[in-house]
């Protein structure tokens, strides 16, 4: 299958997923969380982190579909991420994934509160996955947790906003960038791979791509800042100037390499397969991206 028909297969394979595990909860009194949790959930995104968890599952031997809990998974606590990323306390933005953001329609609470919620659904989801051997579940759910948490994500955007007040050496914006955003891509591919119960080696070698990778998504998200537009992005740009980022510290035209260099080092892992399937495509396609 072609490169377009296997994503948007995938695309609409989670999204489909994610209404269902919701739409069962419709006569639930606590109807707007329900909303909210739907509003940002269902609202597109390139839906990068299920498409390579999808990936993952199938280059390693199995029917992608039994990734499907985990790729659900990843997206939801991604969502929830951008939920509270956008809040007033911290990046306070009006506009994400083209509409105004969760706190702006349902205010501040039951912003927090639909965030919450969907971190915490997703492990529920997660634990659906029937996995070959039961003692796979323990690893998976370690994995999620440890990537979504104090040391992954959350722990990144800590020491981000601990760092906001000075400058940091390229050192210090690898380490925040790949809890930040490399952490979740990393559970993504990894969660792939233990769907289709693959070996230790295919494990590495997807959380060496997702490391490489992550961190040449997070540069060009960077560049994107500067050289993206509103309408292309579906969020504010412009916004990082007084950050940290990978742009403060080289310029655009570094960056462009930077992107260039770490996207061969994330496909040199996948030497580790016997067949990549799509993940060179997509790999390169992040390279150029324009959202
Ligand atoms: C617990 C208070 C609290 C916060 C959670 C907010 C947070 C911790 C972490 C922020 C993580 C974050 C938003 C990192 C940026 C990652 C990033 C590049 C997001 C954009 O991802 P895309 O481009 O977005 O895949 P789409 O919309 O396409 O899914």
């Amino acid at each position: 299958m072609k490169f377009r028909e296997q994503t948007g297969l995938y695309r609409e394979y989670v999204e489909k997923f994610m209404q269902d595990w919701y739409a069962r909860f419709h006569d639930e009194p606590q109807k707007q969380l329900f909303e909210a949790m739907e509003y940002s959930l269902l609202a597109g995104g390139k839906r990068l982190r299920p498409i390579f968890a999808f990936e993952f599952c199938r280059i390693c031997g199995a029917d992608w579909q039994a990734a499907a809990p985990f790729a659900a998974a990843v997206e939801m606590i991604h969502t929830y991420s951008l939920i509270h990323d956008d809040l007033p306390s911290m990046d306070n933005d009006d506009l994400r994934r083209g509409r105004p953001t969760n706190h702006k329609v349902y205010g501040e609470a039951m912003a927090i509160l639909a965030g919450d919620s969907l971190l915490t659904d997703a492990f529920a989801v997660a634990a659906t996955a029937q996995l070959a051997q039961p003692q796979d579940m323990a690893f998976a759910i370690s994995v999620l947790s440890e990537c979504a948490g104090s040391l992954g994500m959350v722990g990144g955007q800590v020491l981000d906003i601990c760092s906001e007040e000075r400058e940091c050496t390229e050192e210090e914006i690898l380490n925040i960038q790949s809890r930040k955003t490399g952490a979740l891509i990393n559970a993504a591919c990894v969660l792939g791979v233990i769907a289709a119960g693959g070996t230790e080696e295919q494990i590495d070698a997807a959380a060496s791509f997702a490391g490489a990778l992550g961190i040449a998504f997070q540069i060009r998200d960077d560049m994107l800042d500067v050289i993206g537009t509103r309408d292309e992005m579906g969020k504010g740009v412009g916004t990082d100037a007084e950050k940290n980022t990978f742009v403060q510290l080289y310029g655009l035209q570094k960056c462009e390499e930077l992107v260039q260099k770490y996207t061969r080092v994330a496909l040199d892992a996948l030497d580790a397969f016997e067949d990549p399937g799509i993940l060179p495509e997509l790999a390169a396609s992040l390279t150029d991206r324009r959202n």
